[in-house]
């Protein structure tokens, strides 16, 4: 059965990523409205949206777009998430599948990432601690010691945080228990070589990837408790 979640590898590029490039915010939720009409499916529609974003970006960095660009792009982003969320298939376990810490790294304010993460984690029925953004990473500590979560996920856009990312995860690594917590990180900074410089236990290149590590790592935990007990 295919995931509904993860997308096919090459999607067409579509009207919607156009609208969301072009910072068309109306246009764009009624696209969106259509095309869940008409069947697409959610990963589908979202990525057309991160597309769109990434354009968003390119324009930026050529001096094209603006801040108030960033700002529309976030807010577009935003309501396409409200109207998503309605779609995503939700799964109804007696038991919480886990526990995630999450939150975006000192220095970074983007949580759009790691909010569409933090919804499809709910959806797969992990319960979700989400400190916000601009999270410390004595912070993190802090926090993974009081909560004693699974997992701890941490999301990264600004480059300019790469040492605070490193720090987060030296720190859950050297200071809790050996193999007590894994440290995912996401977003759209992080690829495989931050993920070997940082060297965090997982890393994914979007959120629906994510919760298949996440699922992966848990169903190993579950696992090694059983053969030990
Ligand atoms: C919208 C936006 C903003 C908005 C953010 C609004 C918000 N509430 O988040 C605002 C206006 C605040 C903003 C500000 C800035 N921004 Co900005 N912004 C963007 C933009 C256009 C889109 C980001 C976005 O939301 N994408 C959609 C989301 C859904 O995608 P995502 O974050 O990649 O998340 C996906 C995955 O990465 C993954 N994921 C994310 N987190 C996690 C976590 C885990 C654990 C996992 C498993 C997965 C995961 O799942 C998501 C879904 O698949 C990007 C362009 C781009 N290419 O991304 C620039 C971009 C990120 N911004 C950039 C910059 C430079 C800035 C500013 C410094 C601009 C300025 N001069 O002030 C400030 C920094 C503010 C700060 N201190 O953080 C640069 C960053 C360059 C870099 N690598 O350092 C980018 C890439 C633009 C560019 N090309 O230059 N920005």
């Amino acid at each position: 059965m295919t995931d509904p979640l993860v997308n096919d590898p090459t999607p067409q590029r579509e009207h919607l990523t156009e609208l969301i490039a072009g910072l068309k915010e109306k246009e764009a939720m009624q696209e969106i409205f259509r095309m869940l009409a008409s069947g697409s499916k959610p990963a589908h529609v979202m990525d057309c949206c991160m597309q769109g974003m990434r354009d968003v970006g390119k324009q930026f960095e050529k001096g094209r777009y603006f801040i108030a660009a960033l700002i529309m792009a976030g807010e577009i982003m935003r309501r396409a998430t409200l109207l998503l969320e309605p779609y995503l298939p939700r799964q109804t376990h007696n038991r919480a599948m886990g526990v995630i810490l999450l939150g975006t790294i000192l220095g970074d304010i983007h949580d759009l990432g790691k909010n569409l993460f933090a919804l499809l984690a709910r959806c797969e029925g992990y319960e979700v601690v989400d400190l916000g953004v601009d999270v410390a990473p004595e912070r993190f500590l802090a926090e993974a010691r009081k909560i004693g979560p699974d997992l701890v996920g941490i999301s990264c856009v600004l480059s300019s945080t790469l040492p605070d990312l490193k720090k987060a995860v030296e720190l859950l690594h050297g200071e809790l228990p050996k193999g007590d917590v894994n440290v995912i990180i996401g977003g759209s900074y992080v690829d495989e070589n931050v993920f070997g410089h940082v060297q965090a236990d997982h890393w994914a290149s979007d959120a629906a990837r994510g919760i298949q590590n996440c699922n992966s790592i848990i169903a190993e935990k579950k696992k090694i408790s059983g053969s030990e007990r």
